[in-house]
């Protein structure tokens, strides 16, 4: 399969090397991030001090044996070792069912899906609420091109994902306390967003089950909890709607989402960020450092709402 490399959106900040030359260069990256990412800790900098004087936004792309055993899939259970457990998802005969728009009540099987569209790579920065990040080379199709074929009409406003439910497979789901299936909710205008991406694999290969094969949603600019894993259904829609972090915690777990160092989650600071591969820590950028691509997006926003 031939994949595309959109380097437009890799980030100067990252080091968008593939994972072979990663490893030869190992020793000396860690040395460089290592010794510049240190002191940060005790710093009074502002981000952008930080980042401009120490250069430490320098982030390797992470191992894909490291993306692969770290995961959040609370369908699978609560920690971050459910690999094992996601080995169970079926994915034979993985269909979406499509609401609102010309397809309306329609199911596309994935198959058909994933040949529609070139497959690009995408190296995108991943930060996750609980302060965690990484750097993935995904591959797959931007949501806009999957949008533009599901012609929604100009009166929809949102665009809503769920994700499978199976008790028997995801034995989470059995727990009722939870109101499954995962879903999420973001705006037409976000959507239709160059950044908003369907993976469908990482590595040139196809998406492993505990990175939500056989398709997810990757929006880098918010964070992780809006990248909904195991698509099943696609729905159009002119109100909004909850979503499952919103109705668990809504002053937790905000609408917007967007990657913001100065607005600290209820229950820690969001200011700097820890790599899963190295461990050092990072300032979080705004928008996780996709302003320029989708600021334009919450202009009409003060910027301690751009989370919630
Ligand atoms: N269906 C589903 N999607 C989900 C989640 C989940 O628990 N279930 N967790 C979210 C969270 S909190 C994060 S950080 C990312 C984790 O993606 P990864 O495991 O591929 O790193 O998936 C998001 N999508
Ligand atoms: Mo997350």
């Amino acid at each position: 399969m031939k994949i595309l490399n959109n380097k437009k959106f890799n980030l100067t900040e990252n080091l968008v090397t593939s994972e072979k030359y990663y490893l030869n260069r190992r020793s000396f990256l860690f040395g460089m991030i290592g010794s510049l990412a240190l002191p940060i800790d005790n710093l009074s900098y502002s981000n952008d001090d930080v980042v401009k004087k120490y250069n430490i936004t320098k982030k390797p792309i992470t191992k894909y044996n490291t993306l692969t055993r770290y995961n959040n899939f609370f369908e699978f259970g609560t920690t971050k070792e459910i690999w094992k457990a996601a080995q169970k998802l079926d994915l034979n005969d993985w269909k979406v069912k499509i609401k609102g728009g010309k397809l309306d009540e329609k199911f596309i099987d994935f198959e058909t899906l994933n040949k529609k569209f070139d497959i690009e790579e995408r190296i995108y920065k991943f930060r996750c609420v609980e302060a965690w990040s990484m750097v993935v080379p995904w591959n797959g199709f931007e949501l806009s091109k999957l949008i533009s074929f599901l012609e929604p009409d100009a009166d929809f406003k949102y665009v809503a994902f769920k994700s499978f439910f199976d008790p028997n497979t995801a034995k989470n789901q059995k727990q009722s306390w939870y109101p499954w299936p995962y879903t999420e909710i973001i705006t037409m205008e976000e959507a239709k967003n160059e950044l908003a991406f369907i993976a469908t694999g990482v590595y040139g290969k196809s998406l492993p089950k505990q990175n939500g094969a056989p398709l997810r949603l990757v929006l880098p600019w918010k964070y992780g909890f809006k990248s909904i894993k195991s698509i099943v259904e696609i729905e159009f829609l002119k109100e909004s709607k909850k979503s499952f972090w919103n109705t668990i915690a809504p002053k937790e777990y905000g609408f917007w989402a967007n990657v913001n160092p100065k607005v600290p989650h209820k229950r820690w600071s969001q200011e700097f960020e820890r790599d899963i591969e190295s461990n050092k820590k990072f300032p979080t950028q705004i928008f996780n450092g996709y302003e320029r691509w989708v600021s334009y997006l919450y202009k009409d926003i003060n910027v301690d709402k751009l989370y919630f």
